[in-house]
Parts: structure tokens; C-alpha cells; sequence
């Protein structure tokens, strides 16, 4: 006989109340008198854990003995938030759980908000790996997460004066009792040493990589519970760990301490997260994150390959790896390099296999997040991948002249290496020449690339870019973040819509329905009220429930244009000043988001808007017409309660720069109406849920490439707009921050000069949308029917659908179900 519970024909036994239980008591030693609620979080996540983990174990057995072709998404970012309420739903266990915890006294409701949320990702792209996670494992995909274990996630937001201010986000210090510790799982990581050539004595040879610096990675992995079916999958995170300390030079010359103390210096490879999302400047440790995250990643996908299989011809057949942006490109030259160095395959063969493995997703065209690292700094790092890099661009480039063209100005556009003073490597490129997919994240998107990022490697790999357009998954975001929503649309279509989206066409059947229409507004005031008690405390505001709840959440950059939403904010400020009397639709704007630290023009808006507040709020002129709030820390858990609230999305980046956006998503499918640019993702709403059903404004992609072209002037825009001018002066001559004059100075400059981002020019555009915006919300049952329709016409931005489509289209991966039984 088996002592493990997994080798047991028997139903689980445990009641989650004696787990509870027993976790209070045995794992963290309280009582009665010391238990705390940050102990009964503790606990029950423990609990719920343990009814997780015989799945998880099968889901992972099964995948081994069944040996299907596998998945593994390499991201370096996983922006989680809560796991708790996520883990329930997915178990169909919440409801059970939270009658049985009131039975002992407790409330779910309160316990989950001890959860810390789990922040190791930025933004859109980091939020998506998780929604991917969630639907592959809803799918049954036999799919892996991999990523880093950082120590700090994206810094915390306060905001000082009306100044962004970061603090360090130590988001394990009351531990994580999601992550189990891998004790046996590590794997050594180098770096630095030197490439020696070896002969053999019948002349062939090798290259060897000597004299390293190494690192551990040791693993730690969270469970993914699909919803609603048995498997459970897994996210492994490596933690960086010194190698043991007797390997110290400085410990064999007798200088003990300093061995210990060099400890640290490896240790900082997972120390944290880098907080920004566009601009990427060329640090030595983030390539060592890189490089360290790659590594073990691929020590470990090359074990488990080996378990089953010794024909390397096999690999691409059971292994695919997609590469979540270039972070972790340089996984294509480390597979080269264990091919040829370690395997002893020719560079023919192991060429095939890897561009038979990867596959890459570019999630932006802002030139400035671009990814290039000087090539010194990845020699001194990597240098036998520096060597492979080479070879790899050697052999493309007479490919190149062989095949498509010899001109010097086309090679040196497609060149993984840039010329040029300081030579670079291109990851991009290096991620489009080394995979066998390249796909954009919406079809406008996808089609910038095509046409203007990438002209050149599209005609050279006609069939290699595809557009996968990007989805959230509908357990997060409407099931769990909006119940009163989901109760409602249950009661009428049942509850499979939460595991296929496409089923909520069917309430449109009830738009014609008053009273339906009347119990769809009355859940969202129910939202409503819950973000204003929020706000009120967080902010001290008070805002008019009847108000349009107008929400722009997101980072900061310029490219989103927060500012154009802010000169929208003045001049309906403006409007109530000429008379204090006038009638209008009165509004609530709100923001949240966070700046990257040194990204100066960001925060500068941020602290404009907090300036705008301070005036606009405290005027007695406004009264409850208008107010302004920013909500500072905007994470995963605050969207969570925002986005069911919410009456407006403002989706209004410059047409031609937001790739996807996944926020316009989750807005939509809580019944918000968009009003947005033909941007990313936006078009195809609006292809949805119908014209008539979504506010769009401003110029065509195409139309600001002409501008520009012809020479835009904004200055022109602010002498021709009376509105315009009187904002712009507004701000110049230090309305909003009497205190601090000159501040907004640079911005202005910047704008009335160059307004890269077309804000003027965007801006009579948005201003007329916008009034078209509050004469709709005035017919409450007609603004009820638009909203009806966004949700029910939603589906397909479910991850469900995404995950599929890779799945299909480039993954070639299928289902493994699990039987019953636990
Ligand atoms: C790179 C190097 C060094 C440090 C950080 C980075 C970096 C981190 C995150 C660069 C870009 C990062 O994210 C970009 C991103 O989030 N892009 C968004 O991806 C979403 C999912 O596809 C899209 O919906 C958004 O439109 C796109 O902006």
C-alpha cells in the first residue's frame, strides 16, 4: 500500500473548516487569543492549497505519462494579483467555503483583502501572461509558465504633493503560502569566463565556456487551477541562490567573510522587478536576468524532454516555447549553444530544431522599447553566445544577399547586429530570424508590423507573421471582480459564459426588456457606491453617485495620452466658470496608474492631474458637476474594483501606438462604454459591438503617419482653438500650481513645439465626442441598451479565445483531460 493520498481510490475527506483548522493551530501556532486575520488569510489560502494539490500532482503525472507535445510561455513578467478568490472560483468552491468559514465565524470577504496582491509585472503584458495562464489551464493545455521569483514586484505608489513617490513593494514579508519551495529543483546558471576552443587529436573541435561566475536558480512554483476542470498547471519561478560557499575563491585564500558577504552579489539577480514598460535602457542586470531566467528555464525543458525522449529530432515535436516580447530572446542562442557545444550537433541541425521551437509575440512599436543590448556588455556577459549570435547573423545575412537582396541599406536594416560606432544586438531581429511564428497582438497592430516595422523580414518570411489578437479571461474579470453582474447574467443564460464567452450574445435578448435594463443599472450603482466609499476614503472626495463614472487606468505614457483627457477635464471646468449655472452632465474623472521612475514627462502629468484636483475640487462654483480623483497604487486588486464601477473607458492613445490594449476589454465586457481612438484592439470592439454602441474620435493611424509627414505644427491647432488657447494658457501661466510656478513649463514647450503624440491635433475631435457622450447618458435606458450590448457582444476577448488560436495556429498543442475523480 501507498501512504500518498494521490495512489488512494477514496474521495478527498478533508472539510476545508478542519484544514482551516488544523493550519491556524499546526502551521502557524496561534490560538484564540493570538490568531489575527492576517493568520486566518494565512491559513485558509493553505487550506485551499491543499485541496489544489492532489490535482496538481495529477495534472503533472498525467502530462508525463500521456508525453503530449508541450507548451512552455517564457515571460518575465506575471502580474497575478490575488490568488485567493481566483483559486475558489476556478475549484467552484466559493460559495461552500464561504458558508462554512461564516459557520466558524469568519467572512471570506474580509479575509481575502489580507492577500497581498502578487505584482512581479508592469502592465498589459505582464497582465496577459496571467490571464494566458488561467485559460490554458481552463483548457487543459498541458502548458508551463515560467518566469522570475522576484523579491520586490512593481514598486508601490504614493503620491506626495501631488508628486508620484516609489516604495519598494516587499510583498513577501508575511510569506507567500501560494509558492512551495523546489528543495531538490536547482540548477547552476553562468556568466562572464571565456571561450576556449578544444581539439580533439583527430583535428575536430569544440568550443568550451571556462572559468564562469555561477549562479543557482532554485524553484518555486504556484499552482493554476483551470476553471472548473481537474488540472491544475503549473508557473515555476526561479529564485537566484549563491553557489555553495566552499566554491568562493575568496574562501580558499582565507578570507571568509568576504565569501559570505560576495553571497549577495548573486542573490540581486531576483532582487526585483524593473519598473519600466517602454523605455529600455541597456542595465547589466536586467541581462543577467534575462540570461539567468533562460537558463534554467531551458535546463529544466531539456530535462523533462530527456525523461522520455534521446532523438534531439524529436524536440521540436514535443517542445514549443513562446517568448513573451524579446525579455527572453536570448533563449534562441542558448539552445544553439547546448545543441552544438554540449549535444555535439552540427549547426545545420541544431539551426532546424530551434527555429522549429520558438516562437515569438511582439507586444509594441514605440521604437524606444525596443530592445538592443550594446554588444560589449553581452560579449563580456555571454561570450560564446556573443559567437553564436554572430554566426547566426553571418549565415542569415548570405542568405539574405543570395536570396532577396544585396543592398547595403536593406542589410543593414535586417542585421541582428547594428552598425555604427557602437554595435548593438537586435533582439528583435535576432527573435524573428530565430523562431517560426511572429505575431502582433490585434490586426492593426499586426499590420504595422508587416508594413512599417518589419517590411523587409515579411517579404523575406511571408508566412512567419500572424496576429493573434490578445483576450482577458472572464473568471478574473467579470466573475469574480463584478458578482452582481454575473448573477444577474446567470439568472438569465446560466453559467457556462464564464468558460465560453461567445455565450453572452444571448442577453441580448433581453435588452428590450425595462425591467431587466432597470436590474442591469441597479448593479452597477450597487459597483458604483462600493468605489465611492473607496474613494471617499482614500481621497477624501465626494462624489455624485449619479455622475458618468469617466475611468482612464493604465500606465503613464505619453502615448496613452492621459493629458488629452486632462485638457478635456479644463475645458468642461472652463465651461462651469463662464457660468457657474450651467446644466450639465455631471462627471467624475478618474485616473490611476504609475509613472516609470525616471520617465520625467509621465510624471509630470500625473502630478498636473493631481493639480487639476486640487482646484477643480475645492471650488464652489463645481459643486458635484464635476470632480476629479486620482486613485493612487492602481494594481490588479484596485481594477479589480474600478472597472465594475465605471461608466466610460477612455481608450485614447494615438492611433497607431497602443498595440492591443487589454484594459478597453475588461471595461467593455463590465458594461462600460469606450470611448477611444481607432487604436490597437479598439477597432475590433467596435467592430463587436457595433458603431453605434462605442464613442471613436480622432486621426486614422494612417492619418497622423501623413501629418507628420507633411509637417504637423501644433501651434497652428492652439491659434485656430480659442478652447484650446485658453487651456494651454491656463496651465502656462500657472493656474493649477500658484505655488510652484514654472513647473509645467517643459511640458507646454513640448507640446505647443513638437506634440509628438498629436494631442492638439486630437483635441476638437475629443472634445465634440465627449459632448456627444453626455447628451447619450442622459437617456439612462438607451445608454443601458448600448451597455447591454458591449457586454453581450464581448466574447471573443476572452483569453479563451486567444489561447485556442495559439494553440491551433502556432502552438500545435491539444487538450489532455483529466478522468474524474479528485
Ligand atoms: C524592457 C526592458 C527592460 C525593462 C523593462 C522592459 C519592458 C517591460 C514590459 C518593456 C515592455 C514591457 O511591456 C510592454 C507592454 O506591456 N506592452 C503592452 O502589451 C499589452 C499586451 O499585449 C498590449 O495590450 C498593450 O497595448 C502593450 O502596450
Amino acid at each position: 500500500g501507498s501512504i500518498f493520498f494521490t495512489d488512494k481510490e477514496e474521495p478527498e475527506s478533508f472539510s476545508i473548516s478542519n484544514q482551516f483548522a488544523e493550519h491556524l493551530e499546526f502551521t502557524l501556532v496561534k490560538d484564540r487569543i493570538t490568531v489575527t486575520k492576517d493568520d486566518a488569510y494565512y491559513a485558509l489560502s493553505l487550506a485551499v492549497r491543499d485541496r489544489m494539490v492532489r490535482r496538481w500532482l495529477r495534472t503533472q503525472r498525467e502530462y508525463h505519462i500521456k508525453d503530449p507535445k508541450r507548451v512552455y510561455y517564457l515571460s518575465l513578467e506575471y502580474l497575478m494579483g490575488r490568488l485567493l478568490g481566483n483559486a475558489l472560483i476556478n475549484l467552484d468552491y466559493y460559495e461552500e467555503c464561504r458558508e462554512l468559514l461564516k459557520k466558524d465565524g469568519y467572512n471570506l470577504e474580509e479575509i481575502k483583502e489580507y492577500e497581498h496582491d502578487m505584482g512581479l509585472g508592469n502592465g498589459g503584458l505582464g497582465r496577459l501572461a496571467a490571464c494566458y495562464l488561467d485559460s490554458m489551464a481552463t483548457l487543459q493545455l498541458p502548458a508551463f509558465g515560467y518566469g522570475i521569483r522576484y523579491e520586490y514586484g512593481i514598486f508601490a505608489q504614493e503620491i506626495e504633493n501631488g508628486y508620484q513617490v516609489e516604495y519598494a513593494d516587499y510583498w513577501l514579508k508575511n510569506g507567500n503560502p501560494w509558492d512551495i519551495l523546489r528543495r531538490s529543483l536547482q540548477y547552476r546558471v553562468k556568466f562572464y569566463g571565456r571561450v576556449e576552443k578544444k581539439v580533439y587529436p583527430d583535428g575536430t573541435y569544440y568550443f568550451d565556456w571556462v572559468d564562469t561566475d555561477d549562479v543557482l536558480a532554485v524553484a518555486y512554483d504556484v499552482p493554476v487551477p483551470g476553471y472548473k476542470v481537474k488540472n491544475v498547471n503549473n508557473l515555476r519561478l526561479w529564485q537566484a541562490k549563491a553557489v555553495s560557499d566552499f566554491e568562493f575563491s575568496e574562501f580558499n585564500r582565507g578570507d571568509y567573510v568576504e565569501a559570505v558577504a560576495k553571497k549577495n552579489d548573486s542573490e540581486t539577480i531576483s532582487k526585483v522587478l524593473y519598473p519600466n514598460d517602454t523605455y529600455v535602457e541597456g542595465k547589466f542586470l536586467r541581462l543577467k536576468q534575462q540570461y539567468f531566467f533562460v537558463s534554467a528555464t531551458l535546463q529544466d525543458i531539456i530535462r523533462k524532454f530527456k525523461i522520455n525522449h534521446d532523438n534531439w529530432e524529436d524536440f521540436p515535436e514535443k517542445v514549443c516555447i513562446q517568448l513573451n516580447d524579446t525579455h527572453p530572446v536570448v533563449a534562441i542562442p542558448e539552445l544553439m549553444r547546448i545543441l552544438i557545444d554540449q549535444e555535439r550537433l552540427g549547426w545545420e541541425k541544431a539551426w532546424y530544431i530551434t527555429t522549429r521551437t520558438f516562437a515569438y509575440t511582439n507586444h509594441t512599436v514605440v521604437p524606444e522599447a525596443l530592445e538592443e543590448w550594446n554588444e560589449k556588455i553581452f560579449g563580456e556577459l555571454l561570450p560564446r553566445h556573443l559567437q553564436i549570435v554572430y554566426e547566426i547573423n553571418r549565415r542569415f545575412l548570405e542568405d539574405v544577399k543570395k536570396n532577396y537582396s544585396a543592398d547595403e541599406a536593406v542589410l543593414e536594416k535586417l542585421s541582428i547586429i547594428s552598425s555604427g560606432p557602437e554595435k548593438r544586438v537586435r533582439m528583435a531581429n535576432l527573435a524573428i530570424v530565430g523562431t517560426f511564428a511572429v505575431n502582433g497582438v490585434a490586426e492593426l497592430h499586426t499590420h504595422i508590423l508587416k508594413t512599417r516595422i518589419f517590411p523587409d523580414f515579411n517579404k523575406i518570411y511571408p508566412k512567419k507573421f500572424l496576429c493573434v489578437t490578445n483576450g482577458i479571461t472572464p473568471r478574473r474579470w467579470i466573475r469574480a471582480a463584478n458578482p452582481e453582474l454575473s448573477k444577474l447574467i446567470t439568472s438569465k443564460i446560466g453559467e457556462e459564459w464564464v468558460r465560453d464567452l461567445s455565450q453572452l450574445k444571448q442577453i441580448e435578448n433581453f435588452v428590450d426588456d425595462a425591467a431587466f435594463r432597470k436590474k442591469w443599472r441597479e448593479v452597477k450603482m450597487h459597483n458604483r457606491r462600493l468605489l465611492i466609499d473607496y474613494i471617499k476614503n482614500e481621497n477624501n472626495i465626494d462624489v455624485n453617485p449619479d455622475s458618468i463614472f469617466d475611468v482612464q487606468v493604465k500606465r503613464f505614457h505619453e502615448y496613452k495620452r492621459q493629458l488629452l483627457n486632462v485638457l478635456h477635464v479644463i475645458t468642461l471646468y472652463n465651461r462651469i466658470k463662464d457660468n457657474p449655472k450651467i446644466k450639465m452632465v455631471p462627471r467624475t474623472v478618474i485616473f490611476g496608474g504609475k509613472a516609470a521612475p525616471a520617465y520625467y514627462a509621465a510624471k509630470m502629468v500625473i502630478k498636473l492631474i493631481n493639480s487639476v484636483a486640487d482646484v477643480v475640487n475645492n471650488d464652489p462654483d463645481v459643486g458635484d458637476k464635476l470632480k476629479v480623483v486620482f486613485l493612487k497604487n492602481y494594481s490588479v486588486t484596485l481594477a479589480e474594483k474600478i472597472i465594475p464601477a465605471s461608466d466610460l473607458s477612455e481608450q485614447i492613445s494615438v492611433a497607431g501606438l497602443e498595440a492591443s490594449g487589454t484594459g478597453n476589454m475588461k471595461f467593455a465586457a463590465n458594461g462600460a462604454l469606450t470611448i477611444g481612438t481607432m487604436d490597437g484592439a479598439n477597432i475590433e470592439i467596435r467592430e463587436e459591438v457595433g458603431e453605434e454602441n462605442i464613442f471613436i474620435f480622432g486621426l486614422l493611424a494612417e492619418e497622423v503617419v501623413e501629418l507628420k509627414a507633411k509637417g504637423y505644427n501644433p501651434r497652428k491647432y492652439y491659434e485656430s482653438n480659442p478652447s484650446l488657447k485658453r487651456v494651454i494658457d491656463m496651465i502656462a501661466s500657472n493656474y493649477f500650481n500658484p505655488k510652484e510656478p514654472g513647473i509645467f513649463n517643459d511640458m507646454i514647450n513640448g507640446l505647443m513645439n513638437v506634440d509628438y503624440y498629436c494631442v492638439f491635433a486630437d483635441y476638437q475631435s475629443y472634445i465634440d465626442t465627449q459632448d456627444k457622450v453626455a447628451q447619450e447618458f442622459l437617456n439612462q435606458e438607451e445608454w443601458t441598451k448600448k451597455s447591454i450590448y458591449n457586454v453581450a457582444r464581448i466574447g471573443k476577448f476572452s483569453s479563451d479565445r486567444a489561447v485556442s488560436e495559439y494553440a491551433k495556429k502556432i502552438w500545435n498543442v491539444k487538450p489532455v483531460k483529466l478522468n474524474n475523480g479528485n
